[in-house]
């Protein structure tokens, strides 16, 4: 078991601070006041304990709607960090948290925050590959789940990567069978805490990153510039203690996190609701009955509320949103039609934001014309992000012009959490962030965003990093190589097509599709990682220099599904399943070059 001072020392290790002059600059200017999540929660419990501040409907489950004032999940947390402190967790260790969103989250996140533990923060989705890296990459000394959500057992997943993680010292589970874990209902217990707790400038926990290479990478962020995030991003949308946020994305991902999402709501005081399943037959009676004022989503998730809505009007019923005054979208590209529509058709602001887990965060304001709400992304939360908009030589380009996002500024990482190499990749030498974003700047200073440079695909919000899934399909005996682009599609915006050139010898009996599919899925991935569509062909076109020519590739299958498309135009598209069509035209013949791994 490692000391507490070992992982504290860890984290550091990996973490690139900000430099002294900068952090100066932003405690002078008040955006880092010293605040730790620890403080900040007693301090709200202390200001109005007994305000609601987590409802959880729940499932079908015995105990029906659990609602938790300030002061319980103040008392919660305290007994959390307690309990965990007396099965070996302490200041600097990192638990992986996987939990949907049930009121345990809070309990658990807060109760590390106590006491100086790092949450790594996976999504439900995340399966065996993406885990068992998390765990073994960040050296965890603990893993939380559920038990079976969605009809996946947890705890089966948490037994085979505790067998391959010696750091793993404790696996809890959030339900009443932990089979051969403890019950995360058996550790809160009665006990003091340290007296000192974090300092406002260490690392608070660890965020995911959406990823364009291989592996995840992982996102160090502190107490103090999340919290300025936060603060920020509550005065920005209108949050204050009457506020009800309904959280619908997966709680643990940066959007529904902190922009304003369920921290920013703790921040202001207000109450968070958690919304168990995200389609608009369990949100919209939630948002009624509960008197929702807030809410983020994902593009396809906005268009399933809007069309749920006009159905029930067209239908003469009331969609029962009238307390809704603020509808977040991020995450992906909101079509300027969809968004045209969030006003007449859901009564309530729509309030773009284009936000990433590494940092900045934009948003439209609440009083900026409509016609700035649906053609931009929003602008900066601070007065000190700094935004680039530069060429492929890092040289400045005037406003209207589409280049490259390069951020800095008070809530953006320096650098990936221990990862030297990709940081030299991914952040100037002077400190700005490259997003990897294709962005154009308004006179307004409002930012369009135009397209990405990253090789990853944004399904729906949900982001795919094509080396990651080169990578598994390589593994497979029959194929030579692999390129994996995404396609145009009505519903998500995007999905992924994997092309892929076989070894001569599996030319014989090629694999089907479904088997290359099914092959990815079984390498432990979360599903929405596995292609979407595969596509054989014989070699991949390439450019100048003898790169896979992507773009090529990503036209051929946007043209293939086009004309496929063609004969039905006018008809609506169904969502969401990938529309059938042909195989595209064969891209052009050129010599296979080696596979890029
Ligand atoms: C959010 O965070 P991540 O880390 O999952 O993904 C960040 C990336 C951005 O670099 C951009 O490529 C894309 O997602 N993105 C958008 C967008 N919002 C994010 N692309 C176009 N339009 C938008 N509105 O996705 C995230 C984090 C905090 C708040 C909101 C979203």
């Amino acid at each position: 078991m490692s000391r507490p001072q070992d992982s504290v020392d860890e984290v550091l290790a990996g973490f690139t601070p900000y430099p002294a002059e900068f952090a100066e600059r932003y405690r002078a200017a008040g955006y880092w006041r010293g605040e730790t999540f620890g403080r900040m929660l007693r301090e709200r419990a202390a200001a109005h304990g007994e305000r609601i501040a987590i409802v959880d409907p729940g499932g079908a489950g015995p105990e029906g709607t659990r609602r938790w004032t300030y002061a319980e999940l103040d008392r919660r947390a305290d007994r959390m960090a307690a309990g965990l402190l007396a099965r070996g967790i302490g200041r600097g260790d990192r638990v992986v948290v996987q939990l949907p969103n049930v009121a345990e989250f809070f309990e658990v996140v807060f109760g590390l925050f106590r006491i100086g533990a790092l949450p790594v923060f996976a999504l439900p989705a995340h399966r065996h590959t993406e885990v068992g890296h998390f765990c073994s990459f960040t050296g965890a000394a603990g893993y939380v789940v559920p038990a079976v959500e969605g009809g996946f057992d947890y705890r089966e997943l948490a037994s085979r990567v505790r067998a391959e993680n010696p750091s793993l010292r404790l696996v809890l589970v959030a339900g009443e069978d932990a089979g051969e874990h403890v019950r995360l209902a058996d550790v809160p217990v009665d006990g003091a805490l340290p007296e000192t707790g974090p300092e406002p400038g260490d690392v608070a926990f660890l965020q995911l990153s959406g990823g364009s290479t291989g592996v995840p990478k992982l996102i160090p962020r502190t107490h103090d510039d999340y919290i300025y995030s936060l603060r920020g991003s509550v005065g920005i949308c209108g949050q204050d203690e009457r506020s009800v946020y309904l959280c619908v994305l997966p709680a643990a991902h940066n959007f529904p996190l902190s922009s304003p999402g369920s921290l920013g709501t703790l921040y202001a005081g207000g109450r968070v609701v958690l919304c168990p399943q995200p389609g608009p037959e369990t949100a919209f009676p939630l948002i009624e009955r509960e008197g929702v004022t807030i809410t983020g989503l994902v593009p396809p998730l906005a268009l399933l509320w809007l069309e749920a809505a006009e159905r029930r009007r067209a239908a003469g019923g009331d969609p029962g949103l009238a307390s809704l005054e603020v509808l977040l979208v991020g995450g992906a590209k909101f079509s300027e039609e969809a968004a045209r529509r969030v006003r007449p058709v859901l009564g309530c602001t729509l309030q773009q934001v284009f936000g990433m887990a590494e940092g900045l965060v934009n948003y439209t304001r609440l009083d900026d014309p409509e016609e700035v709400i649906v053609t931009t992304q929003g602008r900066p939360i601070s007065p000190d992000d700094e935004v680039r908009v530069v060429d492929d030589q890092d040289g400045d380009l005037p406003d209207g012009t589409t280049g490259h996002l390069l951020t800095r500024g008070p809530y953006t990482i320096r650098g990936y959490w221990n990862a030297p190499g990709h940081n030299a990749d991914s952040f100037t030498a002077d400190g700005f962030y490259r997003t990897g974003d294709l962005v154009r700047r308004t006179p307004t200073g409002h930012l369009v965003v135009e397209g990405r440079a990253k090789d990853q695909i944004n399904r729906g919000g949900e982001k795919v990093a094509a080396e990651e899934i080169e990578n598994h399909l390589l593994a497979h005996p029959a194929v030579h190589d692999a390129a994996v682009v995404s396609m145009p599609d009505p519903y998500l915006g995007e999905r992924t097509c994997a092309y892929v050139v076989l070894r001569d010898e599996a030319r014989q009996a090629p694999p089907k599709s479904v088997e290359l599919k099914r092959f990815v899925r079984g390498r432990g991935l979360a599903d929405y990682k596995v292609p979407d569509r595969v596509e054989f062909v014989d070699a991949f076109p390439a450019t100048g220099i003898g790169k896979v020519s992507k773009k090529d590739l990503r036209a051929a299958i946007a043209a293939g599904l086009a004309a496929a498309a063609a004969p039905a135009a006018g008809s609506a598209p169904s969502a969401p399943s990938v529309p059938s069509v042909p195989s595209v035209p064969s891209v052009p013949s050129v010599p296979p070059i080696p596979s890029q791994s």
